[in-house]
């Protein structure tokens, strides 16, 4: 199988510190900002941000998680209750939560992410980052902070390795 690099694993850094400078000019600072990973790996992309970020501002900006299994339109739910979604150890009422992920694709992982968050809480406001936007959306969602836009046919596959979970930190294209 053919792999192609999208990103090595310094280009993963540098745009992870681009996204963190990005996020704190836009929003003037980090008050009021929490992150979400939605897991697997966007849990590791939004500590990354958060550990970035206390090193350019001092600040470390609230961090959870947020699985959202049980809210895709496509999958069966199995049973899971809602509050079982979300991991936050701060109240997210009137936050500005930043939803973190590693690929944006058709846009179905976000609106189920905002169907969990705003089924529990009153944020804000609810923003996006993605280390990669493949394109191919199915709903009107787009991406507020974006690592790397790469298109993609549908039948190609991109693989994103981050070291806390996979061997290597590196982003590759196959199909
Ligand atoms: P992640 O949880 O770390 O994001 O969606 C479950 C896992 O399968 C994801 O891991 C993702 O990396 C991987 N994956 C690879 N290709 C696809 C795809 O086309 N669609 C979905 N939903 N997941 C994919
Ligand atoms: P969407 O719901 O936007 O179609 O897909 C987003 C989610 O599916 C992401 O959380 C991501 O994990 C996964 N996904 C979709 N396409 C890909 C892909 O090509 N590669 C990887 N690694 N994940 C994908
Ligand atoms: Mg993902």
């Amino acid at each position: 199988m053919e792999r192609r690099t999208i990103l090595d694993e310094s280009q993963i850094s540098r745009s992870l510190t681009r996204m963190s400078h990005e996020i704190l000019e836009r929003n003037k600072g980090s008050e009021g900002i929490v992150f979400l990973g939605i897991k697997t790996r966007g849990e590791f992309l939004a500590t990354r941000l958060q550990e970035r970020i206390e090193s350019i501002d001092g600040v470390r900006i609230p961090t959870g998680t947020i699985d959202i299994t049980a809210f895709r339109d496509d999958r069966q739910p199995e049973g899971r209750e809602a509050e079982e979604t979300i991991s936050v150890d701060v109240p997210l009422d009137g936050r500005h939560v930043i939803v973190v992920d590693d690929v944006l694709y058709t846009g179905r992982t976000i609106r189920a992410a905002m169907d969990a968050i705003l089924s529990q809480v009153r944020p804000a406001k609810i923003s996006l980052a993605v280390l990669i936007d493949r394109g191919h959306r199915e709903l009107p969602i787009r991406a507020d902070y974006v690592g790397k836009n790469i298109p993609t046919a549908r039948d190609e596959k991109i693989h994103v390795n981050l070291a806390e979970y996979d061997e290597t930190n590196e982003v590759t294209l196959s199909r």
